[in-house]
């Protein structure tokens, strides 16, 4: 479905018009990948609608431009502000934010350095990443034939826009296969994350993920969902997980902004000990979303309330 159009887009500092929001055929990014981004979620609460760990994901918007060697000429607070300014300015209670630091318009060449750093915040409407079903039914996953970039490739850490045309290619591969998702091993062959998302196991009640060491990106999602589980009592372990992990879990699920928390119901058609939305992950989830409707005072610090910011 094509991105449904919101009004306005913030580029470099000025709101403008949806439609106006273009850039030169010859920008560096378009070219060679040179770019970071993040993906951050709005959710309606009965307070206006909060947008999700806002500071986390513009603080790896830094991290991310920091590795290449992008300097941004706005300060943190400055992309905060200009964050809700934008969902403000299109009137959204519930949006997907696209954050997008980009090498722009000037010389060509594989030294990013000489092109300047252009950054824009578009918000818009995104609903249910992994379908409708996804996250009550849960999704099934294939194991690519693609692997994650190593660290010493392109630095797992940093979203850098580059590096997700490997994930499209995994992703392909998966829907072509008939599959929803991909995950995505690590040259010595462990679990990383998925195409856009980190991945959970349950087995016996204790949860497990892969640590960063293993080449996923540090989600927000997946740090929410380890202090959620945490305070819920359950036992977080990350550790290296294998294809015998996935195929022999109790329950298995997705993590991330666009996909929230998506149940994975088989991976390479093995059905899940509770092939569906099992019990630990439907409690995870359910937490997780009053969290972030801010439905659960114990996690307001997530929450950047809309109306409460200060505007300009
Ligand atoms: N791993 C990868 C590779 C990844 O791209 C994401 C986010 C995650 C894990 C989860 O991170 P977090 O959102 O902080 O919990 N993927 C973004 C882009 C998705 C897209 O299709 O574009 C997102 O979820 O916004």
């Amino acid at each position: 479905m094509p991105i449904p159009p919101t009004e306005k887009i913030w580029m470099d500092g000025e709101l403008v018009a949806w439609e106006d929001a273009t850039i030169h055929v010859l920008t560096h990014g378009l070219h060679y990948g040179s770019g970071v981004f993040e993906g951050i979620r709005a959710y309606r609460t009965t307070r206006g609608p909060s947008v999700f760990r806002l500071t986390d994901h513009i603080r790896r918007l830094f991290r991310s431009a920091h590795v290449y060697h992008m300097q941004i000429p706005f300060s943190a607070e400055e992309l905060c502000d200009a964050t809700v300014e934008t969902i403000r300015a299109n009137g959204m209670q519930e949006c997907y934010i696209r954050p997008l630091v980009y090498r722009g318009y000037g010389e060509m060449g594989l030294n990013p350095l000489p092109a300047p750093v252009n950054v824009s915040i578009a918000v818009w409407p995104w609903g249910v990443y992994l379908g409708e079903e996804s996250l009550e039914s849960g999704v099934r996953a294939k194991i690519s034939s693609w692997k994650r970039t190593d660290h010493n490739v392109l630095p797992p850490g940093a979203k850098a826009t580059g590096q997700y045309i490997g994930s499209g290619l995994a992703k392909v591969e998966a829907l072509h296969g008939g599959y929803d998702e991909a995950i995505l091993l690590n040259h010595a062959g462990y679990v990383t994350d998925g195409s856009g998302e980190n991945v959970f196991v349950v087995k016996e009640g204790v949860l497990y993920t892969p640590p960063f060491s293993a080449g996923c990106l540090d989600g927000i999602t997946r740090d929410s969902i380890m202090v959620v589980a945490r305070d819920q009592g359950y036992e977080v372990v990350e550790r290296n997980l294998s294809r015998f992990d996935l195929y022999t879990a109790d329950e298995a699920f997705f993590t991330g902004t666009a996909a929230e928390v998506a149940p994975i119901r088989e991976v390479d058609d093995r059905p899940m000990g509770f092939s569906g939305r099992g019990p630990v992950t439907k409690e995870l989830q359910e937490t997780f979303f009053a969290a972030a409707r801010g439905e659960i005072d114990r996690y307001a610090r997530w929450l950047t309330l809309v109306e409460d910011a200060p505007s300009h």
